[in-house]
């Protein structure tokens, strides 16, 4: 059986750990801030029973060599930035996408995640990252999906993990395709 491994990252408190305990308990509970999260889950996604692990270390910039931990043998990450929190998204280009090439290259499939959405109607519109930006970015990045959710309204949180799952699921199943072709293209003739 496939084991997808799935990282939850993004700077401090854009509600990564409320995003993993809405799924995971179906709440919007209290965080810590700096916590770090982690579950076995089980699911049937399209049909097929699936085992996963969700993981979420702290966003801090001080815990990058936890985060390294964190990121071994990953199938599939989950980017995340606040639409409420404008360093949060800039720092999506200048600080994540560098940490994940640095730990991981550009093989694993990323899901770019704006947080927070109930909040788009309260703040200062102005401010607010919207959704045509987050498209942008997802572009940019060559993320396999883009998706809006709030933890706090429970909007979204279940299409988060699902487009993860199946990003994690498609590139697993490239990486065996090409591993059977380097087996075969390797066999002494
Ligand atoms: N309005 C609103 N607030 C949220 C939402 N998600 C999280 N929050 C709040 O944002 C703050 C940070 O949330 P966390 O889930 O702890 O954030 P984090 O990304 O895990 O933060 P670190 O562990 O410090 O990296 C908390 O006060 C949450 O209650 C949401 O969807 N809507
Ligand atoms: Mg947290």
């Amino acid at each position: 059986m496939d084991v997808h491994k799935i990282v939850i990252v993004g700077s401090g408190s854009t509600g990564k750990s409320s995003l993993y305990h809405r799924y995971s308990s179906g709440s919007f509970e209290n965080t810590q801030k700096g916590d770090t999260d982690f579950k076995i889950f089980e699911t049937i996604l399209d049909g097929n029973f699936l085992s996963f692990g969700l993981l979420v270390p702290p966003g801090q910039k001080d815990f990058e060599k936890l985060r390294s931990f964190a990121y071994y043998n990953v199938t599939a990450l989950i980017l995340c930035y606040s639409v409420v929190d404008k360093n949060s998204f800039e720092n999506i280009s200048h600080y994540w996408i560098n940490e994940i090439q640095k730990d991981l290259g550009s093989l694993v499939p990323i899901v770019l995640v704006a947080t927070k959405i109930d909040l788009k109607n309260t703040e200062n519109s102005k401010s607010v990252i919207t959704t045509a930006q987050g498209e942008q970015l997802a572009k940019k990045i060559k993320a396999s999906n883009f998706i809006e959710c709030s933890a706090k309204e429970n909007i979204g949180i279940k299409d988060v993990i699902e487009g993860a799952l199946r990003a994690s699921d498609e590139s697993l199943k490239l990486s065996m395709c090409d591993e059977k072709n380097r087996r075969f293209s390797c066999r002494p003739s």
